[in-house]
């Protein structure tokens, strides 16, 4: 009877410790630091929201490289919470990404930020590995090809072994490892990568997912590492799942959703983003991951109260615990123009400022006295 006290004693201790401490990351072996980012993400579920920007410091529309500058804080006052950058191009060798970024600046924002106590995400526009294109070159056959026992296996493997130096080489000021949230094969159910959902099977992708964390983490022994597992708009669980690679390998759950096309307008955008809201809610919940908005936007912003009307009275029901809006690239090489956050003097200026003031969406003043790394 004793022992019997003392097993349902220990158990209750247990599910109390879990309750308290949130599920763990995936990696058994992740960093202390890494470990924290995901306890207390993990922790803000349901309470804030923060707030990100892809390439933040690196440009915005009407500015390049100006040291400390950023769209974000020039309306706001504060930097973002979370910041995003993609790797594309670092498979080759190169100094910069397929969007120009020196490798060496984005590392040193990398670091600037996690001094500020802000969450770093990557995402890795990775060229097509059989046929040289770019990662839109969207061919049949190239998972499998990547895959072992595929003929380009060896070049995949020393494609993961750049990606894993530059990711390796992200230390804080004490040497430890700056946490990192890796969000792979991004929009996964869409058509445009050569991963999509067109190019492969299901356990194709899966196997692809597998072993690239497998090589990441127990071959180059990376452990500061969460992962994003993220689609494009989507419309049911199912769909969502179809190309899941598992609860042991992933950490984050998102989607990515632009106001464009047949959800253009501001009725149909918000029903639709509800509703997918409210399915990734669900899905991360039953499979006790974080959820995220790993990218958004509604090019150059054009309603004056897009963010105070539409996009933050749809989260705030929500349990995201980030949402990353994509780049300020301004007028880009092809003549197009491309921003998702305001600049001043963009018509949604002081409508993102106010929204920054009030609810529970974080920046990075308000990212700080959490101690994520803690
Ligand atoms: C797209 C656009 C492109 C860019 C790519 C990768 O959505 O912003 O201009 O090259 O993302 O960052």
């Amino acid at each position: 009877m004793k022992r019997i006290l003392v097993s349902c004693f220990l158990i209750g201790l247990c599910y109390s410790f879990t309750d308290l401490y949130g599920q763990d990351c995936s990696d058994k072996q992740a960093t202390p630091e890494t470990r924290a980012l995901y306890r207390n993400l993990f922790h803000l579920i349901g309470k804030n929201v923060l707030f990100g920007h892809q390439d933040d410091p690196c440009y915005g529309v009407q500015w390049q490289y100006i040291p400390g500058r950023s769209d974000i804080r020039d309306i706001t006052g504060s930097y973002p919470a979370i910041y995003g950058y993609d790797l594309g191009r670092i498979e080759l060798g190169w100094m910069y990404n397929l969007d120009s970024v020196p490798f060496d600046k984005m590392k040193l924002f990398i670091r600037e930020a996690y001094d500020r106590g802000g969450v770093i995400t990557l995402s890795w526009h990775l060229n097509n590995p059989l046929t040289g294109g770019t990662a839109w070159d969207n061919k049949p056959g190239v998972v499998a090809s990547i895959l072992p026992g595929g003929p380009k296996n060896e070049l995949y493997n020393t494609w993961l072994d750049r990606l894993a130096s530059f990711l390796g080489s992200l230390k804080g000021k004490n040497g430890e490892s700056i946490p990192i949230v890796l969000r792979l094969f991004h929009e996964l159910n869409g058509g445009w990568f050569w991963w999509g959902k067109d190019q492969c099977s299901p356990d194709e992708l899966k196997q692809l997912w597998r072993y690239s964390i497998h090589y990441l983490r127990d071959e180059k022994k990376l452990h500061n590492l969460l992962f994003a597992f993220n689609t494009d708009k989507f419309y049911s669980g199912k769909e969502y799942m179809e190309r899941y690679p598992g609860d042991e390998l992933i950490d984050i759950l998102g989607f990515d959703i632009y106001q464009k096309d047949e959800i253009r307008e501001n009725k149909a955008f918000i029903q639709f983003f509800n509703t997918e809201l409210s399915l990734i809610d669900s899905i991360a919940q039953a499979h006790r991951k974080i959820p995220a908005l790993t990218e958004f936007g509604f090019n150059l912003v054009p309603d004056s109260s897009w963010w105070t009307n539409v996009f933050y009275p749809t989260i705030a029901s929500h349990q995201i615990v980030y949402a990353l809006a994509w780049r300020n690239a301004g007028k880009k090489k092809d003549g197009s123009v491309e921003f998702y956050v305001p600049y001043p003097g963009a018509v949604s200026a002081s409508d993102f400022k106010k929204m920054s003031e009030s609810g529970n969406i974080l920046f990075e003043t308000g990212i700080k006295s959490k101690n994520i790394y803690r």
